[in-house]
């Protein structure tokens, strides 16, 4: 039997369609903020299986979601590559910046740094129920730049913007991203992970002539090598905020497309080829919402999609105030 995630991924039109929800694993959850509030260090809590892997499986347990995604973060792969990365309670990620050649020469990929990741997809794997898909991820490299460069999140990139128009320091980056990324996605399918997703959380802080460079093309030779190693497992883009450049990020070679809340589907349908899954898009806000305005919202998504490979979720992450039976309620009211 093949899961009914990766049939979708596949290019089959499943109906209802799977559904699973980018943070469905996180601070929504009490059982999340109870494993959590025993560890001060966040990084390392992302690198301690056997916590990484319960976190990965409360959501599926308490809602029957259609696939798990690997509790980790974006952010590992600078720190497996010595960047210095903490979290600052209350504010995020916070990073020692690199912001030219000298400093990009100071680090390398240490792939011994994320091997608890692997453990933790081997784990996940032993426990997860026979119809759930595994889903790997990393950051895409313009995503993981901007915290690379600019040391935290909640700017506007304008430095990233100005360092990526300088083509040695920029072609040096994307280069290790490159190959760091694509080493660590091979190495969560060597351990079991089923589908991969490369968020790209900010390719909407690209201009359009920077697109091709710090998006398209770092995307594609990251797929490209992936699927050298690994053809049959496929890869989930999520381009959030890409607007208008569907169609050119579809080239990449993704085998599905996350969507952010702002696409208009008939749009999305119309640009990316049909073979290609498409994902999302529910507003998080609606999620918090809950009742009437979520599930007519919830229906709308589906009819719009009931010709394509589907796979139901958010436009991006579930918010953090957000109630857990909301997300119960949408979970049931996709798979009925
Ligand atoms: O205190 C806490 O418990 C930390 C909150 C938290 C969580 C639950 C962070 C810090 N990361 C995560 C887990 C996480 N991050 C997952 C696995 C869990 C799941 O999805 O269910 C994933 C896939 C991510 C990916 C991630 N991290 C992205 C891409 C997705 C997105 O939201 O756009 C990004 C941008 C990050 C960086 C990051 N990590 C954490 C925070 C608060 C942030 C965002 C910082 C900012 O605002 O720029």
């Amino acid at each position: 039997m093949v899961k009914k995630l990766l049939r979708v991924l596949a290019g089959e039109a499943v109906t209802p369609p799977p559904v699973w929800l980018m943070r469905q694993a996180g601070r929504y959850l009490p059982e999340y903020r109870a494993l959590r509030s025993q560890a001060p260090d966040f990084i390392k809590f992302c690198l301690s299986p056997a916590e990484a892997a319960e976190v990965t499986l409360q959501p599926v347990r308490r809602f029957h979601m259609d696939a798990a995604i690997l509790f980790a973060d974006i952010l590992l792969v600078p720190h497996a590559l010595g960047q210095k990365v903490w979290f600052e309670t209350g504010e995020g990620p916070r990073l020692e910046p690199v912001r030219d050649v000298a400093g990009l020469k100071k680090l390398s990929y240490d792939a011994g740094k994320l091997a608890p990741v692997m453990e933790t997809i081997r784990l996940v794997r032993k426990d997860l129920p026979d119809n759930v898909t595994l889903i790997g991820f990393a950051g895409a490299p313009w995503t993981v730049a901007t915290y690379m460069i600019e040391g935290q999140g909640g700017t506007g990139h304008e430095l990233s913007r100005t360092l990526a128009r300088d083509d040695a320091f920029f072609g040096a980056l994307m280069d290790m991203l490159v190959d760091a990324t694509s080493a660590y996605l091979i190495a969560q399918g060597d351990a079991g992970a089923e589908a991969l997703q490369l968020f790209e959380s900010w390719a909407g802080s690209v201009p359009p002539e920077l697109f091709a460079r710090a998006v398209l093309d770092p995307t594609q030779r990251i797929i490209n090598k992936v699927k050298a190693a690994h053809p049959n497992i496929p890869i989930i883009g999520f381009p959030r905020g890409a607007g208008d450049k569907l169609a050119a990020y579809a080239a990449t070679g993704v085998d599905g497309i996350g969507l952010d809340q702002m696409t208009d589907l008939a749009a999305a349908i119309a640009s990316v080829p049909a073979r290609i899954a498409l994902q999302g898009n529910l507003d998080p806000e609606l999620l918090l919402a809950g009742g009437g305005v979520m599930e007519n919202e919830a229906r709308r998504i589906i009819a719009a999609m009931k010709d394509r490979p589907f796979i139901f979720n958010l436009g991006h992450g579930v918010m953090q105030p957000t109630p857990p039976e909301h997300v119960a309620a949408l979970v049931s009211l996709v798979q009925a």
